[in-house]
């Protein structure tokens, strides 16, 4: 940072905007999946798969931890993949008229 003597003869400070800021990892979220007594278990392990990417085995397992649990963790993204993938799941289940719930928290 260049200091120099301005007009009235104080000191100035230049600045820039540095590149570190984008050079950040961003923060991350987790999409948790809450658990109820009505969607199908198909239900959600057909969304674990297409929305979420899981194969069949971690798609079942995710499900069944959710289903005894109460919440499990479906993904971890940054928060507009996050939010995308909520609004998604959300879709599929009022079409289906299931009350699938999902929410989003930072992660840490
Ligand atoms: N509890 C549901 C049932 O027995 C299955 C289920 C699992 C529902 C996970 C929601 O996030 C969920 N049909």
């Amino acid at each position: 940072m260049a200091e120099k003597e301005s007009p009235d003869g104080g000191l100035v400070t230049k600045t820039r905007t540095l590149p570190k800021q984008q050079l950040k990892r961003p923060s991350m979220f987790r999409v948790l999946l809450h658990n109820d007594d009505y969607t199908t278990r198909e239900f959600v392990v057909d969304v674990l798969r297409s929305i979420f990417r899981k194969s069949e085995s971690d798609a079942v397992r995710i499900m069944m931890h959710v289903h005894q649990n109460g919440v499990g963790i479906a993904g971890i993204y940054t928060y507009e993949v996050a939010e995308m993938k909520v609004r998604s799941v959300e879709q599929l289940a009022a079409r289906m008229e299931y009350p699938l719930m999902l929410t989003i928290e930072p992660e840490e």
